[in-house]
């Protein structure tokens, strides 16, 4: 049976560091299960966020005073000191199913835990906080907003998220919604560029026959050939880096 195109509707939920400190990932996982939302789970992994892949993720944030607060708390500073670094995760999940985007965002709730506990009670970030941020005489300019949970806003974000955060390896090939396409050349990063052969220090991120979101090879592609590129070469590299020791 052809699966319904509706079906691979998906979203990127990631459950962060504060879930996991205050022990309620199961609870997120109830309020997610499919027998209330009709949606199911369509990959999942671990991350240690580093700062390259925070930096990708909310880059439509930088420069705006939370910014650097922000990473701080995606990468887990916020929540695990230097001693328990090793604690510092993100639950990453593709989730799918007709209309996830928004039913994920209406269980999420309101992105200020504030709100959400006053206009949607017993949605997710109604358990979340909202801590001040303040500059060097102690002014407040802005604020963190720990709500525990992302989803992904639109289809446009869910895609540019999910193709950050997960190879097309990581998701079983029935659940992929997104074109791939095999690798032909080897590709390595160093220094911020890209490449074709390997150089003392570079990281590996393909060899041929490898499968890789065809958008992203078309970036290598054209970063290989020095033509104009459809993305940054950051937000191709950010997922190939994911908890490896670099
Ligand atoms: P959402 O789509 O609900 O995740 O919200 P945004 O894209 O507007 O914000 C991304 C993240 O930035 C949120 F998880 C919360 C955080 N944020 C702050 O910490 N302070 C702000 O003033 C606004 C957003």
């Amino acid at each position: 049976m052809i699966m319904d195109p509706k079906q691979l509707e998906q979203t990127l939920v990631l459950i962060k560091p504060d879930a996991l400190k205050n022990s309620i990932t199961g609870f997120i996982f109830s309020q997610l299960s499919e027998f209330h939302t009709g949606a199911r789970y369509a990959a999942a992994k671990i991350v240690n966020v580093n700062r390259f892949l925070a930096e990708e993720h909310y880059a439509e944030h930088k420069g705006k005073a939370f910014y650097e607060p922000l990473l701080d708390y995606i990468t887990g500073a916020i929540h695990y000191p230097e001693q328990d670094k090793w604690k510092r995760r993100v639950i990453a999940i593709v989730y799918q199913g007709p209309g996830v985007l928004d039913t994920v965002r209406a269980i999420a709730g309101p992105t200020n835990p504030h709100e959400a506990r006053e206009e949607k009670p017993g949605c997710i970030r109604a358990l979340g906080t909202v801590v001040p941020i303040k500059d060097a005489n102690g002014n407040i300019i802005g604020h963190r907003m720990d709500n525990l949970v992302h989803a992904s806003a639109t289809s446009a974000d869910a895609e540019r998220e999910i193709k950050l955060w997960f190879l097309p390896q990581d998701i079983p090939p029935l659940m992929r919604a997104y074109p791939t396409e095999i690798c032909s050349t080897h590709y390595y990063y160093k220094d911020g560029r890209l490449c074709e052969t390997y150089e003392p220090n570079s990281l590996f991120l393909l060899a041929p026959g490898d499968e890789a979101w065809k958008t992203d090879l078309d970036i290598l592609q054209d970063f290989a050939r020095n033509e104009p590129a459809q993305g940054r070469l950051s937000t191709v590299v950010a997922k190939y880096l994911i908890n490896r020791n670099v």
